[in-house]
């Protein structure tokens, strides 16, 4: 209602304003300004406004929206090149920290993937492990140079060393549902590489996937 009034108080408000040096200007954009106000105030006209009592939805569970996919990894740079597992003090500030989704390294001569880390480093990665059914499970730690995996607090493999790439694994029996999991790993120099995978009865050794990997959220 108040548009087609504004028309006309816009118009007066022109020649008042003695704005008429160019008022074929001043009402071509005051006419598709009208229009667009209409066609805007059309569906408010006619479509009702969400009700407001609409059913809010269902609270996920804590656990679940806690957990967001991936592993969390931090990166540390090294002044030297480690022959061991480095102590890393709790104050130190990682290099890199970011989720990856899984651990699938072929060995190369580059930086790890998506880093410019190629030497001297450390990296370990937290999160939980999402076994889909009760079994023994066989987990698998390829690596160049060291590495190691802990599943529920408890170190399960020890890959430890400078090695090329070098796969050592461990048959656990896992209980359907979400295991905390640690991997550790370190690059000396040279070619670097690092692949977790898992086989199960039935089940053939693959890369453990994104969808069986996730971290807690902040
Ligand atoms: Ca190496």
């Amino acid at each position: 209602m108040r548009h087609p009034a504004l028309v006309p108080a816009l118009a007066a408000l022109l020649m008042v304003c003695g704005c008429d040096t160019a008022p074929t200007s001043a009402r071509a954009e005051a006419k598709p300004a009208t229009a667009e106000a209409k066609a805007a105030a059309a569906p408010v006209a006619t479509t009702p406004a969400p009700a407001p009592a609409a059913a809010p939805a269902a609270p996920a569970p804590v656990a679940a929206a806690a957990l967001q996919p991936g592993l969390a990894g931090e990166f540390f740079s090294l002044s030297e090149g480690p022959e061991d597992f480095p102590t890393i003090a709790d104050a130190t500030k990682p290099t890199l920290v970011r989720v990856d989704g899984q651990l699938n390294v072929d060995a190369t001569d580059d930086a790890f993937p998506g880093t410019q880390l190629t030497d001297h480093f450390y990296a370990r990665w937290t999160g939980v492990l999402r076994v889909p059914k009760d079994g023994k499970y066989t987990l698998a730690i390829e690596s160049d140079d060291g590495s190691r995996l802990a599943v529920d607090g408890h170190q399960v493999i020890d890959n430890n060393g400078l090695h090329a790439m070098e796969e050592k694994t461990a048959d656990v029996d896992l209980k359907a549902g979400d295991h905390p999991i640690k991997v550790e790993f370190y690059e000396n120099d040279g070619q670097l590489g690092l692949k977790l995978s898992w086989s199960a009865e039935g089940v053939e050794k693959a890369i453990i996937p994104a969808s069986a990997l996730f971290h807690a959220s902040h």
